[in-house]
């Protein structure tokens, strides 16, 4: 990063890094235009107008905290704390303005806890029921790779610095296949596309088991008595017509796989935002296991490398602060506060999320966040859909204005930032606000008077061999630190290769489905667009043109004389969106595919696909089902 008089001119990656090396995602690399823009919000308010009418005067600090503090006293004492109810997610991976200040302010208020399932929850309970650990193979290991399956993950939109070590890999003679019902970017640089039915993975991985036990291709010392019934029910064609892949394609790839070493899965979050996906994710993770390819360098799976950041978070969110209190999952939020009685949820803090755009059922819970005696508190850099429902919206620094410690995602590396650039106008760190927050509660507890690097000193102070000799010292001299993981991170641990219960019911809504009437025909997927950021860039007109659009196979698309560039109209009994149709081989057939997600604000209608999404959750992990939506489109009269 270059800072010209405070202001910074250039962002660049750090050439250094053994995985980022020096180049930046499509995200990153326009993230100064959003540091400088105009729309950054700068200064407390206070609603004047309706819920959701965008209408708010400036306020100092000093009345914001204050009138915050009154409200939540005053909500907590005549419903009970458990009223009140934080709402987070993904606007940060830093662990001070993700997890830090905030959970001590709410655990110590004794509010409703969140269970944080709105994006890898249902993958992570899968690699969890295999394993017990969250490790997978290191990106910089997949070079050594003979054959590389990326199974529902966007590689080169949503983790391109993976991209590298693929093309090495492939340069050395590796194979390449994609199994992903979309024509994503890698898909159609792979030398194998198979695309099935959204949702039907859990199948899929069971006919490769079958194949691959019937001609005695595993290589597993373990039990897999239980499993190899299981697989057996799973032939190749009753495979191919769960899933839509062709039998011969199960069988070949089913024995490529089996043989050719190292062979290494890129499994990513598309596969379990679904009704089997959380199983569906423990089906492929076993596939490692039995073929052996734990044991061998660029061999495996990698889902996540969660588990290697095994550092104090007890110490830094203190869950011992105050009593016991009940869950709420974030993935229902709209029946959270428009069915919850015991007690009502009366006040939203929100912080590091936009659930008025990212969060399914949208129109429940935009029903919920209009409820007039629902008090809303907005931490935000922008003024989001979610914002514009708030009772007072509070401004907040980006990561380039405060100290962070960062987690990765798809990688070993943890990494230390310290502030390049001061913030603008009045904006304050999450965790600076929380600290008022809690001085104007009252709240005693000396851990509230913690300095940034107290707090970092506190997660560092772990058992975890992965963080053996990490200190801050050393993340100050050297800024990012390879976790202590070893090459093979997964060998020679525990595996339960138990074939119960995985067997594969298609979810409700899908083609085969038990909701399926053929009244809502197409299955959506709504999965990442590429210069987004979940919702953090729906602002931007490039970005919002982007998420205007539902791509349709020429087939479907002929049959309801849709053309392409037309508008239509998404639904299904949920709602509807309208969307401009992109016509081409983008999807499968019967699939329809809308880049993720708008700004509701900016749709007409002021609702975006979410607003077709049930919140039925996955099947383990409490997850959201974001990919299995039945729907069915029409043109727009004009
Ligand atoms: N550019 C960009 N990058 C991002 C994000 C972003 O918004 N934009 N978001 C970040 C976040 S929060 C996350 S969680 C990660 C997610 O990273 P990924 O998991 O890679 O991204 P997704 O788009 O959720 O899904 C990946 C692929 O799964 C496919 N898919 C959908 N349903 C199915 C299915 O049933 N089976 C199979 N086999 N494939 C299916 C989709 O078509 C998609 O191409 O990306 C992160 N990176
Ligand atoms: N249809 C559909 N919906 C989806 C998905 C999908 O694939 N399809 N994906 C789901 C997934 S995987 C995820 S992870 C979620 C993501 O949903 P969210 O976690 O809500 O992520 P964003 O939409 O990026 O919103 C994050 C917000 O945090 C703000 N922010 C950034 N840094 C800070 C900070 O330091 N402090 C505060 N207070 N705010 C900050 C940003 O300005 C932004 O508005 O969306 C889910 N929703
Ligand atoms: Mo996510």
């Amino acid at each position: 990063m270059t800072v010209e008089d405070g202001h910074a001119t250039k962002l660049r990656g750090n050439p250094a890094h053994p995985v980022t090396r020096g180049f930046l995602c499509a995200k990153v690399a326009q993230y100064l235009e959003r540091e400088y823009h105009p729309a950054r919000l700068t200064h407390p308010l206070r609603r004047t107008g309706a819920k959701g009418s965008g209408q708010f005067e400036r306020i100092s600090w000093d009345s914001a905290v204050n009138e915050i503090a009154e409200r939540l006293r005053a909500v907590a004492s005549e419903y009970g704390p458990e009223s009140i109810l934080p709402y987070s997610y993904g606007g940060t991976l830093g662990y001070l303005q993700g997890r830090g200040m905030d959970r001590r302010f709410f655990h110590r208020l004794g509010a409703s806890r969140l269970d944080r399932t709105i994006c890898a929850t249902a993958g992570a309970a899968g690699l969890m029921e295999a394993y017990g650990v969250r490790l997978g193979t290191a990106p910089e290991h997949f070079v050594h790779a003979r054959l590389i399956v990326v199974w529902g993950a966007n590689v080169l939109t949503t983790n391109v610095h993976l991209w590298p070590f693929i093309l090495e890999a492939r340069r050395q003679g590796a194979r390449l296949v994609v199994i992903d019902p979309v024509v994503t970017k890698i898909a159609s640089l792979a030398d194998l596309h198979l695309k099935p039915y959204p949702g039907s993975d859990l199948a899929l991985a069971l006919g490769l088991m079958h194949v691959i036990f019937r001609d005695g291709l595993e290589k597993c010392a373990g039990d897999t008595a239980t499993l190899r019934v299981r697989a057996a029910e799973y032939p190749p064609e009753r495979v191919e017509q769960l899933t839509g892949i062709a039998a011969a394609a199960i069988e070949d790839l089913a024995r490529e796989y089996a043989t050719i070493r190292p062979a290494v899965i890129r499994v990513n979050y598309g596969v379990q935002r679904s009704e089997r996906g959380g199983r569906a994710v423990r089906a492929i993770s076993l596939l490692p296991a039995l073929t052996g390819n734990w044991d061998e360098l660029g061999g495996g799976l990698q889902l996540t490398t969660s588990g290697a950041f095994d550092l104090n978070t007890d110490a830094l969110e203190r869950p011992d602060l105050g009593p016991p209190a009940r869950t709420i999952n974030m993935s229902l939020l709209g029946q959270a506060l428009t069915a919850t009685d015991d007690p009502p949820v009366k006040a939203l803090v929100v912080y590091n999320s936009n659930p008025a755009a990212v969060a399914p059922n949208q129109n429940l819970v935009l029903r919920g966040l209009a409820r007039e005696d629902l008090f809303t508190v907005v931490l935000e850099q922008f003024h989001t859909g979610t914002a514009s429902y708030a009772d007072i919206v509070l401004p907040v620094t980006t990561f380039l204005e405060h100290t962070d410690l960062y987690f990765a995602y798809g990688h070993y590396h943890i990494q230390l930032a310290r502030p390049a650039v001061a913030p603008p106008g009045e904006a304050k760190p999450n965790s600076e606000i929380f600290r008022l927050l809690a001085n104007a509660m009252g709240f005693q507890d000396a851990c509230f008077h913690d300095t940034s690097d107290d707090m970092i000193r506190q997660l560092l102070a772990t058992p975890s061999p992965f963080l053996a000799g990490i200190t801050l010292e050393r993340l100050e001299r050297e800024h990012s630190i390879r976790l202590h993981v070893p090459d093979l991170p997964m060998a020679g641990r525990p595996v339960d290769l138990s074939g119960e219960p995985l067997a594969y019911v298609p979810p409700v809504e899908s083609r085969h489905g038990a909701d399926y009437s053929g009244q809502y025909p197409l299955e959506m997927v709504s999965s990442k667009n590429h210069d987004s950021m979940n919702s953090s860039f729906g602002y931007r007109d490039d970005v919002d043109a982007q998420t205007a659009v539902a791509e349709l196979h020429p087939a479907d698309a002929a049959a309801r004389g849709i053309v392409d560039g037309a508008a239509v109209e998404v639904f299904n009994s949920r709602g509807a969106v309208r969307l401009t149709a992109r016509v081409g081989d983008f999807v499968r057939p019967g699939v329809v595919r809308a880049p993720m997600v708008r700004w509701p604000g900016r749709s007409p209608g002021g609702r975006n696909v979410n607003a077709l999404i049930s919140d039925r959750t996955t099947d383990i992990g409490g997850g959201a089902t974001f990919y299995n939506c039945l729907v069915e489109v029409r043109p727009c009269a004009e």
